[in-house]
């Protein structure tokens, strides 16, 4: 059943930052039960935490049994780690709404049906509810020094600005989730990124001197971008999994848009394809980047695997609009659809009741729009054929636009030679 070794597998792909000694070991002799945590910090996941998920499934894969821990109690609280500031506490109703988003996003990646090593969902509240605070403190503080916890980057980073008790507190509650996953699942390793490192170790250290057990640690790389800049964010914000706050077609673009550079390391990163086949891919597309075969293969991979397959198709067809399509195709589009794909491009307005009567294509070029600095720059480029409206090729500098210009009654889409286009809707 083993198909592959998990730490080999993390370390081809990029993917491995820190290991506690043993773990590998652990992972050659046994089935191995191992945990990430999830906080509701928001109502879905974004593509940054992709890489824990897929970690999971890796971990599935090489034969192992993965539990996802949804944080209903840690998130309560809020973990310093990697944050420079004291957060906000999120209100009962804000935490119940982004549990139920991110459950709902994690059960659908993981496999919970194989009988060896089918995934488990947990939840860090039921057990913590009703856990009381004196006892917390005389059976999980106790074995925690003050000066163990301080040395925690997570604290250390803080002790200038100061941190409160509440978040002081909170590698405590993550020791004892892992704790707790030991003594009842028999779960012997817990992972994340990086930035997890000192809240997992707190951990070990927890079950190591509460009951003597074995404990093992993994942390995977933070994903980072070949030109410094940070991974997952366009200047619209998140790249979201929740497909109402980033759509299938701008979660399809964000990977064919990544540099090719980035494509190198992601396509190792972000999917499930063999050594064999990344290695193929990757000179395939060395020999001819401009086909943008890695990050083709990522948009596919990534969009079919968290949307589905007809979004991928469908994605794939509202992106060749722009190079190759019709003015049927572009009305068949739907509204968000369409503005979606002009995300970004020169947009201008005009008046409907200008329309009713009809503009002279140079004057909305030059005027109306800023489209060309000046009628006489327009009316150069029309007869160099450079200027299209509406997929169609402007002929003449007297052309006259007026309502019937219109797509769906509301946009005039300009092209200046083959790549600029600006969008003008008639309000
Ligand atoms: C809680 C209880 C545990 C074990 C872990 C936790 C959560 C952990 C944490 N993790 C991060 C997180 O982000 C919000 C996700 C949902 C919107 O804060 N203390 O919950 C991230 N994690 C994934 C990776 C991470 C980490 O979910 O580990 O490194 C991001 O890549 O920041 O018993």
């Amino acid at each position: 059943m083993k198909t592959t070794d998990f730490v080999d597998e993390l370390r081809w792909r990029g993917l491995l930052q820190d290991i506690m000694p043993g773990t590998e070991e652990l992972l050659k002799k046994e089935i191995v039960t191992g945990y990430i945590g999830f906080d509701p910090t928001a109502d879905s996941l974004h593509i940054g935490h992709l890489t824990q998920v897929f970690t999971l499934l890796r971990l599935q894969k090489a034969g192992h049994k993965p539990i996802a821990l949804v944080g209903g109690a840690t998130g309560m609280v809020g973990d310093p780690s990697g944050k420079s500031a004291e957060r906000n506490l999120l209100d009962e109703e804000a935490l119940n709404k982004n549990v139920d988003g991110i459950k709902k996003q994690l059960e659908k990646f993981l496999d919970f049906n194989s009988d060896k090593n089918g995934a488990e969902l947990v939840n860090n509240y039921d057990w913590m509810k009703d856990y009381s605070f004196l006892t917390f403190i005389r059976d999980v503080g106790k074995h925690l020094t003050v000066n163990y916890m301080l040395a925690k980057d997570s604290v250390k980073n803080r002790l200038e600005t100061g941190m409160s008790f509440t978040e002081f507190s909170y590698q405590l509650l993550q020791a004892f989730d892992f704790y707790q996953l030991h003594q009842t699942k028999n779960c012997k390793l817990q992972m994340g990124g990086s930035d997890q490192w000192g809240n997992i170790t707190s951990g070990t250290e927890l079950i190591r001197r509460k009951c003597g057990g074995e404990a093992y640690a993994v942390t995977t790389t933070l994903i980072k971008k070949a030109d410094g800049t940070k991974f997952g964010k366009t200047e619209s914000g998140s790249i979201w999994l929740d497909r109402t706050k980033t759509s299938p077609y701008k979660f399809y673009q964000f990977w064919i848009n990544t540099s090719d550079a980035d494509a190198k390391n992601w396509i190792k990163i972000f999917t499930f394809l063999t050594k064999e086949e990344i290695d193929t891919l990757t000179a395939e597309h060395e020999k001819d980047p401009g086909k943008r075969i890695l990050q083709k293969t990522l948009a596919k991979e990534l969009t079919s695997l968290v949307h589905s397959e007809e979004d991928h198709n469908a994605a794939i067809e509202a992106s060749l609009v722009l190079f190759n399509g019709e003015l049927k195709d572009l009305s068949n589009l739907d509204e968000e659809t369409f503005l979606e794909i002009f995300d970004g491009v020169p947009q201008f307005s005009i008046s409907k009741n200008e329309l009713e009567s009809s503009i002279n294509v140079l004057d909305f070029l030059a005027e109306k729009t800023q489209v060309l600095p000046s009628k006489s720059e327009a009316r150069k480029l029309i007869q160099g054929g450079g200027i299209s409206i509406n997929k169609a090729k402007v002929e003449t500098p007297e052309l006259l636009l007026n309502s019937s210009f219109l797509i769906n009654n509301k946009y005039i889409l300009i092209q200046k030679g083959k790549k600029n286009y600006f969008l003008c809707t008639a309000n």
